[in-house]
């Protein structure tokens, strides 16, 4: 997901491309502007923690952008390159590494396990996703 941060820096382009070049397949992609209720449901492993308030507050303060990706080893792939949770952490060219410089602020979420990405997946995609093969040349050539 690209946070609201994220959006309103204009670094959708910039996030999706990463995950193309890498040799991952988009599923589903949509904005959203979710209730406070269901980002509370995202987040209620987080709950008790002192920061929670104001990552809702955060995560509510705009339009999000929803994705989900495929391909091999896509969700421990996919966090090594949004990078370590605090950007003070986080390797340069990660995406957390080069687009920010504070923990509340840090552009983007990825699921960190596949149990979590199949729990998330249905929360904010509860009509499904797409599935498709890749057919190049049928794009090219008649
Ligand atoms: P995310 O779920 O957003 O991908 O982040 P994460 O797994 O890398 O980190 P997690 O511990 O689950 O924290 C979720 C988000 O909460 C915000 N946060 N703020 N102020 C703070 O100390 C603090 N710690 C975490 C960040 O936006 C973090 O991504």
């Amino acid at each position: 997901m690209i946070k609201p941060d994220g959006v309103q820096r204009n670094l959708v382009g910039e996030i999706i491309a990463r995950f193309e070049k890498k040799g991952y397949k988009l599923a589903a992609l949509k904005m959203a502007r979710p209730e406070r209720s269901h980002l509370e449901e995202h987040y209620a492993d987080l709950s008790g923690k002192g920061f929670f308030a104001g990552l809702i507050d955060y995560m509510a303060s705009g339009p999000v952008v929803c994705m989900v990706w495929t391909g091999v080893n896509v969700v421990l792939e996919g966090r090594k390159m949004l990078g370590a949770t605090k950007p003070s952490e986080s390797a340069m060219g990660t995406i957390r590494g080069d687009f920010c410089v504070e923990v509340g602020r840090n552009v983007c979420h990825g699921s960190d396990s596949t149990d979590s990405a199949e729990h998330e997946i249905k929360l904010w995609f509860p009509e499904g996703v797409c599935e498709w093969d890749a057919c190049t040349n049928a794009w090219i050539y008649e």
